[in-house]
């Protein structure tokens, strides 16, 4: 071919490719004119069962969450942040913070990766959950009080951003802690709590058995309160129609929906990864225009998780493929928009 012919060639090829696959800019991390996702969507707000923008378009937002942060603290900085945000297109970020196992209330410096977190959020313009990660501890009230200081001090520092996106009690679980009982009366204290402060952000409750009782919440949601969401967490390998049937029943009734948390392995966070079951999940989440964050950034070797055992030690991001386990290339390429969800 001549050169002239060759260049024209190009030229076409890439101009379609580009109209092809040029992705809703609502699902940019940051657009082509350089706006950040935060600088587009300002202070999220909630319509009905949906989340919206300032401006109250509906919106689906997409990104991953650390592992937690008393194990893998280390990609909670700036340089990993940032990878994410550009070569991974990430447009939130939840820092998962456990109580027990090392957490928190054990070691509260942990708090710190928190910090870190919201700092990089803020310097890139991301939403950033902050996880309050009740999972060993099972029932909320246990550490209702810290869990008050914790979120006014954050609230008190951060809340007038509209980064800050709280999640107050991650997976309650056990036979003993309902949503009556326990679930909803911690949330109602902690909401008032952050309330006072603030008056907007969105703040995210757990559900009973492990954040999958969505449909109980349902029957019951708190009032009094805007900009109230409610978590859904699913592992693909383990959890299938059941439960996104219980979704289809709370969103029925109303009840507005965050996955805040979810997982292409068992709901171990091992046994296997499962991209077709994942794609299903991803349809629905799509259909119904239901936000979502993926567990999660580790080195652990667990299938659930984005890098490879052992790779990037250090946490200094700039991953290439051999860094990144199938479940990380997968949802890689799922935020990237290069793997079509129907
Ligand atoms: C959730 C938790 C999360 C947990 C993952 C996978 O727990 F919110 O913290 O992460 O889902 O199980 C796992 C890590 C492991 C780590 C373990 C330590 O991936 O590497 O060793 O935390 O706590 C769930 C989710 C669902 C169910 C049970 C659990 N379920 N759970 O459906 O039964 O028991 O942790």
């Amino acid at each position: 071919m001549k050169p002239m012919y060759k260049t024209i060639g190009i030229v076409l090829a890439s101009m379609l490719t580009i109209i092809s696959c040029a992705p809703d800019d609502r699902f940019l991390a940051v657009d082509k004119s350089g706006k950040t996702v935060v600088e587009r969507f300002g202070q999220l707000q909630v319509m009905g069962t949906r989340l919206g923008t300032q401006d109250g378009k509906p919106v689906q937002l997409r990104g991953m969450s650390s592992f937690g942060l008393q194990w893998a603290g280390k990609y909670a900085n700036e340089a990993v942040i940032q990878w994410l945000r550009d070569d991974w297109n990430m447009q939130v970020w939840r820092a998962a913070m456990y109580l027990t196992q090392g957490g928190y209330i054990e070691n509260p410096v942990i708090k710190e990766k928190v910090i870190s977190s919201i700092e990089a959020a803020l310097k890139l313009g991301i939403y950033v959950i902050v996880d309050w990660h009740v999972l060993s501890d099972k029932n909320p009230l246990v550490y209702k009080d810290k869990a008050i200081e914790f979120f006014t001090d954050i609230a008190q520092r951060y809340g007038t951003y509209p980064n800050i996106i709280y999640e107050i009690c991650n997976e309650p679980n056990g036979k003993d802690v309902t949503w009556q009982g326990q679930i909803k009366p911690y949330a109602e204290a902690v909401i008032g709590a952050i309330r006072a402060i603030d008056p907007d952000n969105i703040i995210i409750v757990g559900t009973p058995n492990w954040s999958q009782d969505v449909d109980v919440a349902a029957e019951d949601p708190i009032k009094d309160y805007k900009s109230i969401m409610y978590t859904l967490h699913f592992y693909a390998g383990t959890h299938g129609e059941e439960l996104r049937k219980k979704a289809e029943k709370a969103l029925a009734k109303g009840l507005p929906i965050f996955v805040t948390e979810w997982g292409t392995s068992d709901a171990s966070g091992g046994g296997g990864f499962y991209p077709d079951q994942s794609k299903v999940w991803l349809s629905f989440l799509k259909k119904h225009g239901i936000s979502w964050v993926n567990w999660s950034v580790n080195n652990k070797g667990e299938e659930s998780g984005t890098l490879v055992y052992n790779a990037d030690r250090e946490g200094k991001g700039r991953w290439q493929d051999a860094d990144l386990s199938p479940s990380g290339r997968f949802i890689r390429k799922v935020l990237r928009n290069e793997i079509r969800i129907p």
